[in-house]
């Protein structure tokens, strides 16, 4: 969404949203109070906020190393994380800023942690890859393809095994689908009725291959080989992410089933931001997609129709996410890097704790 179409609707945006959402009445969306509605909606904006911020930040280069940006994406993560309860747990891979505060986190420990300083929220020695907050069940923030579906799988066994309540969401990218691990997870997550659900956020590229080139047939339908329940929805949509997701982390708290759900989204920015993407799509689709599909207009919209949000109140929103993203910006410029001493901290639980080492050999290397 530019800046055009932020406060002041879009027209040609509004004249390709002809209705409301086919998910609007769906009780999980209907039960939502105005206050919930508009929470959800700032959420979405906080995050492009944030990142639109982030990116100003990598270009004057206070950030260092990867910046996968989420723009275009916030529908799936704000949609699937509002159904969290307290014993839900969530891990993503390494584009997972939208997840990141859609949980809650604050901007000030994720843009410290993209500076690269100590009051980030992995201490400044994850980056933009590697967002954590085990205290609001967000486990990560993973770099390799799909090394984190085992990871979330592993999570619900957990809950399973300690008889705790609660379910998984593993998500991953389009382009994670043909890594073996994550058939040995979803085998496994099917063979022990774990209470995880795979979501395949499916945004058409995986860098610059497309999906329609690396992958065959329909992603979530593989689920009925390993006698799996599967789904897809529109993830321009938020009400409808949240309406199919709520079916299936339903099934896994209440019956521990586990499901893959395919959601169709898109990322409007490069695969990273060093990474142009003037190669592989054309202008035109990613115009396209911002201009009829994107989802925070689009929510803008069906809560004006809703007679939820006006023109001030989005203006206010918006000034307010920007003011944040400036002031997280200002707090991770401010902070210290971490010291020399603290580099090899955190890294191996021995080497912190060495007093109650068992193991032998070298931890690092000198
Ligand atoms: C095992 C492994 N292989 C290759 C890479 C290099 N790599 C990083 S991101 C990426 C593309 C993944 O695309 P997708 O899963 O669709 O996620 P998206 O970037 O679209 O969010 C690749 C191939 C890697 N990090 N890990
Ligand atoms: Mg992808």
């Amino acid at each position: 969404m530019t800046k055009k179409t932020s406060a002041s609707a879009d027209k040609k945006a509004d004249e390709s949203v002809s209705a409301l959402s086919p998910s609007t009445k769906a009780p999980v969306n209907a039960k939502l109070s105005k206050d919930e509605r508009i929470d959800l909606y700032r959420t979405m904006l906080r995050i492009r906020r944030f990142e639109e911020r982030s990116l100003r930040a990598y270009q004057a280069k206070k950030i260092g190393g990867f910046l996968h940006l989420y723009i275009g994406q916030e529908a799936v993560a704000v949609g699937c994380c509002s159904l969290m309860g307290k014993d839900d747990h969530v891990i993503t891979a390494y584009r997972d800023h939208g997840h990141a505060i859609a949980v809650g986190m604050g901007l000030n420990e994720l843009m410290a942690e993209l500076f690269g300083k100590a009051t980030g929220c992995s201490k400044g020695k994850g980056g933009s890859m590697h967002y954590f907050a085990p205290d609001r069940n967000y486990w990560g923030g993973h770099g390799i393809v799909g090394g984190q579906v085992p990871l979330g799988t592993g999570l619900a066994y957990a809950l399973k095994y300690k008889g705790l309540k609660g379910a998984a969401m593993a998500f991953m990218g389009d382009g994670a689908v043909n890594q073996g691990a994550v058939h040995e997870a979803y085998n496994l997550a099917s063979l022990w009725q774990l209470p995880v659900v795979f979501v395949i956020e499916n945004n058409g590229y995986s860098m610059g291959t497309s999906q329609r080139r690396s992958s065959a047939g329909e992603l979530a339908q593989r689920a009925e080989a390993y006698d799996m329940a599967w789904g897809t929805c529109n993830g321009h949509d938020l009400y409808e992410v949240r309406e199919t997701m709520d079916r299936f982390l339903k099934a896994a708290r209440e019956a521990s089933k586990p499901a893959i759900v395919e959601i169709r989204t898109y990322r409007y920015r490069g695969h990273s931001v060093a990474d142009p993407d003037n190669t592989y799509r054309s202008k035109a689709e990613i115009e396209d997609y911002r201009r009829t599909k994107d989802p925070i207009q689009l929510f803008q919209n069906q809560l004006m129709a809703e007679g939820v949000l006006n023109d001030a109140l989005i203006e206010q929103i918006d000034q307010a996410a920007r003011l944040e993203a400036d002031q997280a910006a200002d707090f991770a410029e401010a902070s210290p890097f971490p010291t020399v001493e603290d580099l090899q901290r955190d890294v191996y639980w021995e080497a912190d704790h060495p007093s109650e080492r068992k193991s032998g050999g070298r931890l690092f290397f000198n």
